[in-house]
């Protein structure tokens, strides 16, 4: 009996700081109907998507940055999204920005929730790879301040046991780092579920504007093949108060190939009936990872960061 199952990712178009939280629960839902209404089992939303994109935005004093951030899981806001989603029987991936009080002190951590299709929670993600800087570099048009509102995650990259198979979460720029998906592969990942941000110009220097989503798609079509696994990734984009980042929210097999891609920069749902044997035929060839991994030479991974070169 083949394990097939419909999965959607649900694209979030721009945020607006104006918007409020409801506004963005009420647009999250309609997509979650859609979604069921495709026969899907699972919707893959975006990172932090109740809120625009803050981090791009310097705010001093915690009280002026809190209001982006849920306290609670579900936090007041989220209660309806919960709630339609148990009602529907549709599992969901969503980001969103931690408060929580933790070791005697007051943590934020950039994070994403794994929810059942029974409406339990299975689990969360805190994002690993923060990007960007924690003081200001003092051009507004490239502020990127994850570094400054968020704490590195402590939960490392744990994957969860779903009806539909073994999902891992990870978080936008995550994406960018093999060793994100290797480690959730080694623990039987089937399904990768990642939501981002992107902002259309690269924080970092000046490139021509195609190579944003080409990097992003390489990243994600490599990061399936190399793992033999499904691939959910779900933008929020289009302008936000002007700042613009890329859409190409897409379903990638784990052939590589990527299946079905968003075409606007709105809220869209995409959608796919994924096969899930047709990762663990790869796992058993060509990435039988038992058979096939050297990991006496792969130490130099997990002993240094940077590059040394060999005198
Ligand atoms: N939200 C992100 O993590 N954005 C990064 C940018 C800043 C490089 C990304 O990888 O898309």
């Amino acid at each position: 009996m083949p394990r097939r199952e419909v999965f959607a990712v649900a694209q979030l178009g721009p945020i607006h700081l104006a918007d409020t939280k409801d506004a963005v629960v009420a647009r999250l839902i309609e997509m979650l109907r859609e979604a069921k209404g495709r026969g899907a089992g699972w919707v893959t939303f975006p990172e932090l998507a109740l809120t625009t994109f803050f981090p791009r935005y310097l705010y001093d004093a915690p009280e002026d940055y809190d209001v982006f951030f849920e306290e609670g899981l579900p936090s007041p806001a989220m209660v309806p999204l919960f709630e339609e989603a148990r009602q529907l029987g549709v599992g969901f991936y969503l980001g969103y920005a931690e408060k929580v009080e933790q070791d005697g002190r007051t943590r934020r951590f950039n994070t994403s929730v794994l929810v059942g299709p029974d409406g339990k929670i299975l689990g969360q993600y805190r994002k690993i790879h923060l990007p960007g800087t924690k003081e200001p570099i003092g051009d507004p048009e490239f502020e990127h301040l994850e570094k400054r509102y968020f704490e590195v995650g402590d939960l490392g990259f744990p994957t969860f046991a779903t009806p539909s198979g073994r999902v891992g979460m990870c978080i936008c720029n995550d994406r960018r780092w093999p060793e994100t998906f290797r480690v959730m592969a080694l623990q039987g990942a089937e399904i990768f579920m990642l939501g981002y941000n992107t902002p259309t110009r690269n924080i970092h220097h000046a490139e021509p504007a195609h190579l944003r989503e080409f990097h992003h798609s390489l990243s994600l079509q490599s990061a399936a093949y190399q793992n033999a696994s499904w691939v959910m990734a779900a933008a929020k984009c289009g302008a936000e108060d002007g700042f613009a980042m890329i859409g190409g929210s897409m379903i990638v097999a784990p052939t590589g190939e990527v299946v079905t891609r968003a075409t606007s920069e709105e809220d869209e749902v995409i959608t796919y009936d994924c096969d899930l044997d047709l990762g663990a035929y790869l796992r058993r060839t060509v990435f039988d990872f038992a058979r096939h991994r050297r990991i006496e030479h792969y130490g130099l991974i997990t002993q240094q960061t940077g590059i040394e070169v060999p005198k």
